[in-house]
């Protein structure tokens, strides 16, 4: 166990409970709910269907982006580099580079659920016997610090941030994380960035917009989450998930509508919505290549390589810290 940062809890603090974040949230306008709730135990199981959706092309483009492009971000990484990964979840990318970078001194996988990092952590362990997997169970998004590992105190960090999962960040929030892992990588340290880039509205809107419905079930079920946690009343039948890129912000923006007026009760609190009202639950940038260099050169890092694949639809980035 690393002194001082305990895996211990199976749900770090996330600053808000999500009661406390519900009630505010819809109290205020324009209504909204932070999007990390999206992700309790049915919310991940869905998130994970969306990764192998014909339309969403984000994961599996990524992934065959890492899988060709890993010995070179090797080669730019160098030896003997602890990886700290942010928002590891299954660690499944995080596979890719460990099977080429060369004498990793740990693996830090940060993650805010407890019970995902115990389970990654162990397969990980089973699959690399000799690599030192040290967890840390925080959001990764405010971070006082890193684990000290004392058996490589001197090692230069690699950061690694996949998935577009910046883009769900507003660009307040890009720039502050982007901020404080440059602190924590420390002087020497680097950054694996992926971000989805702008391109076709059509096709952006597809991949939130799936024929088979499966994103309209994960933001419907931050509703049936109330339900299940809160004793909300909530009629799933009465809202709809809307879906949208809005150009001139680079951004999808995602809502949760009301179809007709309606009330519901949520832990004791009653909550009137008029027909066609919207709840916001989900930005999602998209990054060009001078979007990205906007937000890591005031980060303190400079953009050195950039892969992407045959289509431009999605970007794997090298950061190095200056
Ligand atoms: C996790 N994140 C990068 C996803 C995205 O594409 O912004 C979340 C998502 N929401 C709906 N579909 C996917």
């Amino acid at each position: 166990m690393v002194p001082g940062l305990p895996l211990k809890n199976t749900q770090a603090s996330t600053g808000d409970t999500f009661e406390a974040a519900v009630l505010a949230g819809l109290s205020r306008r324009p209504r909204a709910i932070p999007a990390k709730f999206l992700y309790d135990a049915q919310g991940s199981a869905l998130f994970d269907a969306i990764c192998e959706l014909p339309e969403y092309y984000l994961t599996r483009t990524e992934i065959t982006i890492l899988r060709d492009r890993a010995p070179e971000i090797a080669a730019l990484a160098g030896p003997g580099r602890q990886l700290i990964e942010f928002g590891s979840g299954s660690s499944v990318k995080t596979r890719l580079l460990l099977d080429s970078l060369e004498a990793v001194a740990a693996y830090v996988p940060i993650d805010i659920s407890g019970e995902h990092l115990e389970a990654t952590s162990r397969r990980l362990r089973a699959d690399y016997p000799a690599l030192a997997i040290v967890p840390v169970c925080a959001d990764y998004t405010d971070l006082p610090m890193l684990p000290w590992l004392p058996g490589s105190s001197g090692a230069a960090k690699l950061g690694f941030f996949p998935g577009s999962t910046i883009g769900n960040l507003d660009p307040d929030e890009a720039l502050a994380f982007l901020r404080n892992a440059r602190r924590l990588l420390g002087p020497g340290g680097a950054l694996v960035l992926g971000a989805d880039l702008k391109k076709d509205p059509g096709m952006l809107h597809a991949a939130y917009n799936d024929s088979a419905g499966v994103t309209a079930a994960f933001s419907l079920n931050l509703l049936a989450r109330m339900n299940r946690e809160l004793g909300a009343s909530f009629d799933l039948e009465g809202f709809a998930h809307e879906a949208f890129y809005n150009p001139a912000a680079g951004r999808i923006e995602i809502y949760i509508r009301s179809l007709r007026p309606q009330s519901v009760r949520i832990a004791g609190q009653r909550f009137f919505f008029d027909a066609g009202e919207r709840v916001h639950t989900e930005y999602s940038y998209k990054y060009d290549l001078a979007d990205m260099d906007a937000l890591a050169v005031p980060a303190g890092f400079v953009r050195t390589q950039t892969w992407t694949d045959p289509g431009r639809l999605f970007s794997v980035n090298y950061f190095v810290a200056t």
